[in-house]
C-alpha cells in the first residue's frame, strides 16, 4: 500500500516539511514537500539521513547498566528505580546540588523532552543546572532580557522584506540560519539581491554564505565588538542616529560617549578592516530603506559575545530598524512564550542571581555556564558535584577543553544519560535510557517557531510505531519525576512504567487554544491540536509585525538602551583593546576559529554513512602564504597546540582564510575507545574542543569563547 506521510525535519532549526513515501509500511522515497506554508519544499542533504537514524544499527534502543564486565541490558523498571533511589541517596548525603544535570542541543528539538524533561530538572533542585545554552546563544537570551525583558523576545531578522542585511559570524549557507529559522536561506537571500538589496558577510572565512554575499569583510576573530563600535561611533559623528520614543535621550548621551573613544580609524588597527570600509557600509546601512545587523555563533562565543549582541541590538534600534519590518523583528508564535497571561509564558530570565561554587561564574535564567562543569566535578571541598545526569548532549566533544571534562566524568559516582548513542560522553553513565527516534515520534515546534522569519505552525503525528517496550524521551522523564518523588517519600515504587494523563500533546492543545491565534483563529479555523492534525502542511499566520511596546516586558515599557550591569564589563573591553594593539606586531601565534558543514549536525551525525561520504572534513583550513612560511604542505599532518592541549590534524590550504586565522570544525573526535559508533570511528577526526579552554569565557555572560583561540601550528618532525 501506498502512503505519504508530512513531517517537519527536527534536525536543524530550518523546520523544513518534508514528505515521506512509503510503500507498505517502509519509506520509498524523501523529498521537500511543495505544499510546506514556510519550507515551500526545500530540503537539505541531512533531512533524508532521519531514515538512516532510524536504522541505525549502533543506536540504542532500551536500558542499559554499565557493569564491571561491560554493558549488560536491564529492565526499564530496575533502571529507572535504582536511578530515583540513587539520585535521592546521593542528594540526601550531599545536599541537592551534589547533582547535575546537562542538556544538549536536541532538547530544543524534542517537545516532549523540553516540556517533561524540565518539570524533571525543577523537581531536582539542584542549582548545577548547564546546558548548551552556554556554548551557543546565552549571549541573545542574556541581552533580551536585560534590554527588552524577556530572555526570549530574541530579534529576528525580517529577511523576506530587508534591504540590507549585516551578518557577522553566521554562515546560514552551512547552518541553515540560527536564532534565524529560516528554510531554504539560499533563495531568500537571493532574492534580496534580486530586488535590488545587498548582502554583506563579516567573516574571518570566506564562508560559503560570503562567497555569494555582495561584499565578504575579512575580521580579525574575537574583535568584533570593536567593529561595532566604530559603527556607532560614525553614526553618531554623522548624525546618522534615528530617535525613538522607546528609549530614553540621556541613554543616547551616554552610549555617544561609549563609542567616542572607538573611532574607524584607531578601530580598524586591531580588526582588519579598514576606516573607509567600515564607514561606508555604516552609510549604507543607515541610508537603506530597511536594514537589519544579526550576529550569529561567530560573535556569540567569543570573549565579548554580550556585548557583540548587545551593540547589534543598538544599531537595530538607533537606526530605526528594530521591530519594523526589513529590520529586526520578533515573532507571535501560535504557542506562545513570552505573553504576559500566556499559558505557556516561560521564565523572563534572571542573571547573576547566584554563581558557581569554584570560579564564582554567573548563573543566567538558573543555569549555570557549562565551562564550569569539570572544574564543579573535580575540585572537593561541600557542594562538589559528584552525580550527574545528561541528556540530549555530547559536552565531551563540545564544551570547552574537553579533555578535562572526559576525565572529570570518569570521576563521577554516578551518571546517567538519556540518548540512543553510545558516545564519548555516554561512555562515562551508569546507565544510558534511550529514547525513540524522531520518526516514531510526534512533533511540534515549540522553540523555532519563536525564532522563525515567518509566523507559521504545524504539527505531525509520528510516522513509525516504536519497537514494544520503547519509550519516548518524556515518558522516561515523566516516569523518573514520579519515581522520585516516591522515592523521597520513602513509598514502594512501581514494577511497571508510570503512566499519567499529562502528555506533551495534551500540554500544547490546551496552550493553541488558549494562545494569540486561540479564540481570534486562522484562516483554517480556530487554533487547536485538532486543527493542526487536519492541516499537515502546517499553516501559515503571516509575515512578522511590529510589536513593541505591548510586547516590551521592562518595567517602564522603555527599551534599556545600555543595561546598568553591562556598564560594568566596558573596562574590560577597553582593557582587551590595548592588549590587541600590543598583539598587532606579534605574529608566533594564529587564531584558531570554528567551522560547519552542510552535511554535519555538531557532533551527533557522524554515523550516517550517507552524510559522510566526500572529501575528509577535519582538516585545519590555512591561508596559503602562511602555509608557505610554515613550510608545511596539502594534506601534511601538524601539530595544533593551545594552552591547554594538543591535537595531531591533516592541512587543507585555502584562500577562504584570512591570514593569521586557522579554521577547524567541531564534533569531530571520535577516536576515543570504550564508545559504539562504527561509522563515525572511521571518519574519526580530532576535537577542536581539547585544544579550547574552559577558562577562556566572556567573563561577563560567562557563554564560551570559541572564537579567535590563540594556537601554534609544528611541522610533526619538528
Ligand atoms: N549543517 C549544520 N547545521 C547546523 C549545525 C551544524 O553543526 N551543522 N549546528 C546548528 C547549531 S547548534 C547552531 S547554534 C547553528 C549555528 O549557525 P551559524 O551561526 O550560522 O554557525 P556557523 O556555520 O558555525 O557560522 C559561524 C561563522 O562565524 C565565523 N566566525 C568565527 N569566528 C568569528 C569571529 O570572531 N567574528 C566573526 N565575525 N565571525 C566569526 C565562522 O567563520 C563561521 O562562518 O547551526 C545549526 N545548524
Ligand atoms: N569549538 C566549538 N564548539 C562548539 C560549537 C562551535 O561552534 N565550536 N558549537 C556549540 C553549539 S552552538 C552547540 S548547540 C553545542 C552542541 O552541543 P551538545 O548538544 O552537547 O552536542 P551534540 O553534538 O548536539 O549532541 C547531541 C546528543 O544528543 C543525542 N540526541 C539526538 N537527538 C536526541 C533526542 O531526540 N533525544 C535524546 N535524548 N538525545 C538525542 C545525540 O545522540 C547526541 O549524543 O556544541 C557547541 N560546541
Ligand atoms: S535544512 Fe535543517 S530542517 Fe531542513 S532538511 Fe536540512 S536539517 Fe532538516
Ligand atoms: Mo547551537
Amino acid at each position: 500500500m501506498h502512503q505519504i506521510h508530512y513531517r517537519s525535519c527536527s534536525l536543524c532549526e530550518a523546520m523544513c516539511g518534508l514528505q515521506i513515501d512509503l510503500k507498505d509500511g517502509s519509506i520509498q522515497g524523501f523529498k521537500g514537500d511543495p505544499d510546506d506554508k514556510f519550507s515551500r519544499g526545500h530540503i537539505c542533504p541531512k533531512g533524508p539521513e532521519l531514515k538512516s537514524l532510524y536504522e541505525d544499527p549502533d543506536r540504542i534502543k532500551f536500558p542499559l547498566k554499565r557493569t564491571k564486565s561491560g554493558w549488560e541490558s536491564v529492565t526499564w523498571v530496575d533502571a529507572l528505580s535504582d536511578i530515583a533511589n540513587q539520585l535521592v541517596r546521593i542528594q540526601s548525603e550531599f545536599g541537592n546540588n551534589a547533582v547535575a544535570i546537562y542538556n544538549g542541543n536536541p532538547t530544543v528539538h524534542n517537545y516532549g523532552s523540553m516540556l517533561l524533561g524540565q518539570r524533571f530538572a525543577s523537581r531536582l533542585k539542584t542549582k548545577n543546572n548547564f546546558s548548551a545554552t552556554s556554548v551557543d546563544q546565552l549571549p541573545h537570551q542574556l541581552l533580551s532580557y536585560l534590554m527588552f525583558g524577556h530572555q526570549l523576545l530574541v530579534p529576528i531578522p525580517d529577511i523576506d522584506h530587508t534591504d540590507f542585511f549585516l551578518i557577522l559570524g553566521g554562515n546560514p549557507f552551512a547552518s541553515n540560519g540560527s536564532l534565524m529559522s529560516v528554510p531554504d536561506v539560499k533563495k531568500r537571500l537571493k532574492a534580496i539581491q534580486d530586488r535590488g538589496g545587498k548582502y554583506v558577510v563579516v567573516d574571518p572565512r570566506k564562508s560559503e554564505t560570503a562567497i555569494h554575499a555582495n561584499e565578504h569583510l575579512f575580521i580579525k576573530p574575537g574583535t568584533d565588538a570593536y567593529f561595532l563600535l566604530a559603527v556607532l561611533h560614525f553614526l553618531f559623528e554623522k548624525q546618522l542616529i534615528k530617535p525613538s520614543h522607546l528609549i530614553r535621550n540621556e541613554d543616547l548621551k551616554s552610549l555617544e560617549n561609549i563609542t567616542k573613544e572607538y573611532s574607524p580609524e584607531r578601530v580598524s588597527k586591531i580588526t582588519g578592516v579598514s576606516k573607509e570600509t567600515i564607514e561606508r557600509i555604516t552609510f549604507e546601512f543607515a541610508n537603506a530603506a530597511s536594514a537589519v545587523c544579526y550576529g550569529r555563533v561567530g560573535v556569540s562565543t567569543q570573549e565579548f559575545g554580550a556585548i557583540c549582541q548587545w551593540l547589534i541590538n543598538v544599531i537595530n534600534l538607533v537606526t530605526g530598524n528594530l521591530d519594523q519590518k526589513g529590520g529586526a523583528m520578533f515573532t507571535l508564535p501560535a504557542v506562545d512564550l513570552v505573553g504576559e497571561g500566556s499559558v505557556m509564558r516561560s521564565s523572563p530570565g534572571s542573571f547573576n542571581s547566584y554563581q558557581s561554587r569554584v570560579r564564582k561564574l554567573p548563573e543566567f535564567s538558573e543555569e549555570l555556564p557549562v565551562a564550569a562543569l569539570a572544574e564543579e566535578i573535580l575540585t572537593e571541598g561541600e557542594g562538589k558535584i559528584r552525580a550527574l545526569f545528561t541528556s540530549a548532549g555530547n559536552p565531551v566533544l563540545s564544551t570547552p577543553n574537553g579533555t578535562k571534562l572526559d576525565k572529570a566524568l570518569a570521576s563521577l559516582d554516578f551518571m546517567v544519560s538519556v540518548d540512543f548513542y553510545l558516545n564519548e560522553t555516554t561512555k562515562h553513565a551508569h546507565y544510558i535510557l534511550p529514547p525513540t527516534s524522531a520518526l516514531e515520534h510526534d512533533h511540534y515546534d515549540l522553540i523555532f517557531n519563536v525564532f522563525a522569519v515567518r509566523n507559521t505552525v504545524r504539527y505531525n503525528q509520528p510516522l513509525f510505531s516504536p519497537e514494544p517496550g520503547m519509550l519516548h524521551d518524556w515518558e522516561i522523564f515523566s516516569d523518573l519525576t514520579k519515581r522520585l518523588e516516591l522515592t523521597r517519600a520513602g513509598k514502594e515504587l512501581p514494577k511497571e512504567i508510570i503512566r499519567t494523563k499529562l502528555t506533551p500533546a495534551s500540554i500544547i492543545d490546551h496552550a493553541l487554544k488558549s494562545g494569540p491565534y486561540g479564540s481570534k483563529g486562522t484562516p483554517g479555523g480556530e487554533m487547536s491540536l485538532d486543527l493542526l492534525k487536519n492541516n499537515p502542511h502546517g499553516i501559515d499566520l503571516g509575515p512578522l509585525k511590529p510589536s513593541f511596546p505591548d510586547r516590551l516586558y521592562t518595567e517602564d515599557k522603555k527599551i534599556q538602551l545600555i543595561p546598568s550591569i553591562l556598564k560594568d564589563d566596558l573596562p574590560r573591553l577597553r582593557r582587551k583593546f590595548n592588549e590587541w594593539e600590543d598583539l598587532a606586531s606579534e605574529n608566533s601565534h594564529f587564531l584558531l576559529i570554528g567551522r560547519r558543514h552542510l552535511r554535519s549536525n555538531n557532533s551527533w551525525m557522524h554515523n550516517l554513512p550517507k552524510l559522510m561520504t566526500g572529501k575528509p572534513r577535519c582538516t585545519i583550513m590555512i591561508h596559503p602564504d602562511d602555509a608557505s612560511t610554515l613550510g608545511i604542505l596539502n594534506e601534511e599532518e601538524v601539530i595544533v597546540e593551545s594552552s591547554v592541549g594538543k591535537i595531531q590534524i591533516p592541512v587543507e590550504i585555502t584562500e577562504e582564510l584570512m591570514k593569521g586565522v586557522v579554521s577547524i570544525p567541531h564534533g569531530f573526535g571520535h577516536n576515543r575507545s570504550g564508545t559504539n559508533q562504527k561509522v563515525a570511528k572511521e571518519f574519526s577526526g580530532v576535537s577542536i574542543n581539547d585544544l579550547t579552554d574552559d577558562q577562556t569565557i566572556d567573563e561577563f555572560s560567562g557563554n564560551a569563547a570559541f572564537s579567535g583561540i590563540k594556537v601554534l601550528i609544528k611541522k610533526q618532525t619538528a
